[in-house]
């Protein structure tokens, strides 16, 4: 019997353990949580791992402060670093993490040769090239979430809005994960029918700015530290489509080759994600201010990454 994927976490903070848990809880595969502070790692694995006889789940849950145990992942979910604090932007924590989320990448591949590695640490798109450029990976192997996020919160107040089940909303939030993201009401339907049709435009772009400003709603109201139960569903999506090589098209932060008049730069776009990464990036039909404004993501995105390519 083919073993069960291996999936490292590391950063066992919010996002981190709630990580873990979503993908035990969903039978995803055998899970290794990785930390720097001494305890965490093991206790929160070990908590996980006594809550199985009532989940029902079998997996294997290891908590460590290294990285021996994380040989040989099948998808690698990086969260580690610092998180925003009320009045930060998700660009105030770019050289810390940058550090952070360097070394944590050069532990891995030294280990894992083969993994897909997911990003979550912010600043999120500026994240994912430094974690690619550092593994030497494909670009296709290494990929960030964002998008999934986004058009969740998107979904929610869409479906709250028009008092309809969430399961009959789709939506697409392209571009950069903080103020330059992309939501797509034309391509957000219920039950296939564009908002647009089903909404004034008033109330689509009040629920575009709710989104927009989503993650900064949830650290007003928590005060220490951010969002992560939607932040790790959404993780456990990406963790899904992959171990299970569901191929299914999701919004993901990808490396761009051409789509959308976009080359060399990780961006939020549509891609289909399954065991090999990223293997499509989908093209949807914009119009020009769409496509405007991806492009202006996109060097965003690239302007961020020239700064830290100086340091
Ligand atoms: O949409 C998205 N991409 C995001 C991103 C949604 C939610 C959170 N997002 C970002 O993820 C957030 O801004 C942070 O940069 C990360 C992690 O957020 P989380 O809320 O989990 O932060 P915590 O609870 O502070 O957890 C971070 C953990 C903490 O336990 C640290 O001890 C650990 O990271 N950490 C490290 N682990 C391993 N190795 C190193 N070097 C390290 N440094 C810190």
């Amino acid at each position: 019997m083919a073993a069960r994927p291996k999936i490292t976490v590391v950063g066992a903070g919010n996002v981190g353990a709630s990580v873990a848990q979503y993908a035990v809880e969903k039978e995803l595969g055998d899970v290794v949580l990785v930390d720097v502070v001494e305890g965490v790692p093991q206790g929160k694995a070990l908590d996980l791992a006594q809550a199985g006889p009532i989940h029902r789940y079998d997996a294997a849950l290891v908590g460590s402060n290294g990285y021996d145990e994380t040989g040989d992942s099948d998808v690698v979910v990086i969260t580690a670093g610092l998180a925003r604090k009320p009045g930060m932007t998700r660009d105030d924590l770019l050289f810390k993490n940058a550090e952070i989320v360097g070394s944590v990448v050069e532990q891995i591949v030294a280990r894992s040769k083969n993994a897909i590695l997911v990003l979550v640490t912010n600043p999120l798109d500026a994240m994912v090239q430094l974690a690619w450029k550092k593994s030497g990976f494909q670009t296709a192997r290494v990929v960030g979430m964002a998008g999934v996020l986004d058009s969740a919160r998107f979904r929610t107040f869409i479906a709250q809005e028009l008092q309809v089940s969430v399961e009959n909303v789709t939506a697409f939030v392209l571009g950069g994960h903080g103020d330059t993201m992309v939501p797509l009401p034309r391509y957000s339907t219920v039950a296939g029918i564009p908002i647009t049709e089903l909404l004034p435009k008033e109330k689509i772009d009040a629920l575009v700015q709710r989104t927009a400003n989503g993650g900064a709603e949830i650290v007003g109201l928590l005060k220490t530290g951010s969002a992560y139960y939607a932040p790790s569903a959404s993780v456990v999506a990406m963790v899904n489509a992959i171990a299970n090589d569901t191929r299914e098209i999701l919004p993901v932060c990808a490396w761009t080759t051409g789509q959308y008049g976009v080359s060399d730069v990780y961006l939020g776009v549509p891609a289909r994600l399954g065991r090999a990464g990223v293997d499509e990036v989908v093209e949807l039909d914009l119009n020009e201010d769409e496509l405007a404004r991806l492009r202006e993501a996109a060097e965003g995105i690239r302007a961020k990454c020239e700064d830290l390519a100086k340091l």
